[in-house]
């Protein structure tokens, strides 16, 4: 019995002591945080949006909804094509726009006769959505799916009977093709259209009309991990413009009741974030490469360059948000050749000019740690997974990083470790030249991953200052081009 009690104390002993050093080991969360699935989510950064239907014939980028599917006939589709083209620029997931505002849809529904199944593509055997998330499956890509709630072909489109319609499409959807990492739900709602033959406006109240809780917790028992992407989120949120911009301050921080979808005038509000907000729902930077969604022949000279798509990465990426890149395929059912040197193009200039890490393994020197596991050497480690925290209760923080020698610098890359929030509220980046500090940026919020263009210079000493936080600051890596 007296031996028993013994374990128990030095149980007990034991416990008191873990769970004091489990209490200091780690800075405490600023809330909010991401969930695990938005985590994994901002370590895409980068994947392709396809936006192809009954417009990419019709030369339109809204169908009226009163298109033959007799019109849909890409001649030479290979989505394997596409899908590798995509790889092959780095990208790592597709969204599929499995149905736009027309209401052609792109798999063979049981829901609808206005399909793929209707058209002279594959002799109405064809199923696009399948063949892409096979595809996607084959290059190890993510699937994700987009499905226009506004449709201006569908009769009932107004009516609760289109909302059903709507839900059983995502749950055949889901069903068969899944895995779905994230469900694109589109702002544009109502207007004139076809409506089955009635012509006319049909005005609709997004706020209520479809009921989104429910076709959310639907989906989400469909899918347990997937993201939803709005205007207004729960996971993503749109960025407030389709020109791959994100605020230069950029706050994962939002609150859910500021927005809904088809809310107008809080472009701003979604393009920034906002510091307080209490939900953590970071923005996502949709932008086509071309000057249109779908495809037109009259722009393929109209491609954006890859200097044009790497300024892009680094308004969006180097801002901590994900870019989501649209790539149309033609009327082949290919994408362009035009297209495809754009993006191999940019791919190069990615990996040219972030390609040496000269902070990798450097001496990285912070004026305060906030444990001897939570050190500098973290910094330049190349581990995104371990991190440096400043002193418990600091607001603010320097670190030098010492490179090996003097080399031309173009870019500082910061991250912070955003699962325990987004901290950092101002901050400056200093080089050592000419035997002095020289402030060469500057900026406000970091979150998952900031770049900074610098006029190149030569320096062999490069200093972060983190000037304002919303408490210790806990940065994950720093990377220097
Ligand atoms: C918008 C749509 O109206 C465009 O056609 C496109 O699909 C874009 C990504 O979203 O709201």
């Amino acid at each position: 019995m007296r031996k028993i009690n013994l374990w128990i104390i030095l149980f007990l002993i034991t416990g008191i002591f873990s769970c004091k050093n489990t209490k200091i080991s780690a800075p405490a969360p600023v809330y909010p945080v991401p969930t695990q699935q938005q985590l994994d989510w901002h370590k895409l950064e980068t994947y392709a949006f396809i936006h192809f239907t009954t417009n990419t014939f019709t030369g339109k980028e809204w169908g009226y909804g009163d298109e033959s599917p007799a019109i849909f006939n890409p001649s030479e589709l290979n989505a394997e094509q596409w899908v590798k083209t995509i790889k092959d620029a780095g990208l790592k997931a597709v969204i599929l726009t499995c149905k736009h505002h027309d209401g052609f849809v792109l798999w063979p529904s049981k829901y609808t006769p206005h399909s793929v199944a209707a058209s002279p593509y594959k002799n109405g055997k064809g199923d696009i959505v399948k063949e892409v998330s096979e595809a996607c499956k084959k290059y190890g890509l993510k699937f994700g799916i987009y499905l226009s709630p506004w449709d201006r072909n569908r009769g009932d489109y107004g009516t609760p009977s289109y909302v059903d319609y709507y839900r059983m499409q995502l749950r055949e959807l889901f069903e068969n093709y899944g895995p779905v990492f994230e469900m694109w739900f589109d702002g544009a709602n109502g207007g004139d259209g076809f409506y089955g033959g009635k012509n006319e406006k049909r005005k609709i109240d997004g706020k209520t009309f479809y009921d989104w809780p429910k076709t959310i917790e639907l989906v989400r028992g469909l899918e347990p991990n997937i993201l939803f992407f709005s205007d207004a989120g729960p996971d993503i949120r749109w960025v407030g413009n389709e020109r791959g911009i994100a605020g230069s301050t950029n706050w994962n921080n939002i609150s859910r009741d500021t927005l809904y979808a088809g809310k107008s005038g809080i472009e701003n509000l979604l393009n920034t974030g906002n510091e307080s907000g209490v939900n953590w729902v970071p923005a996502e930077v949709d932008v086509s490469i071309r000057p249109g969604w779908f495809y037109h022949k009259e722009e393929d000279d109209k491609v954006k360059t890859p200097e044009q798509l790497f300024d892009i990465y680094l308004t969006s990426v180097g801002r901590g948000s994900n870019l989501l890149l649209n790539i149309p395929p033609d009327r082949r059912g290919l994408i362009h050749e035009n297209d495809v040197k754009a993006l191999l193009g940019w791919r190069k200039l990615l990996n040219e000019r972030f390609s040496k890490n000269l902070a990798q393994n450097a001496l990285a020197i912070t004026n305060s740690n906030f444990s001897k596991k939570l050190t500098s050497g973290n910094l330049t480690d190349g581990n995104h997974e371990s991190y440096w925290a400043a002193k418990k209760g600091s607001q603010s923080a320097d670190i030098t990083i010492k490179l090996s020698g003097k080399y031309l610098v173009s870019y500082v890359e910061i991250q912070e470790n955003i699962a325990l929030g987004q901290r950092v509220k101002a901050f400056e980046v200093t080089f050592f030249e000419n035997n002095q500090w020289v402030k060469k940026a500057e900026g406000t919020t970091i979150g998952y991953k900031r770049i900074l263009k610098i006029t190149p210079t030569e320096t062999d000493k490069i200093r972060i200052t983190i000037k304002d936080s919303k408490a210790e600051p806990v940065l994950s890596e720093v990377k220097v081009w």
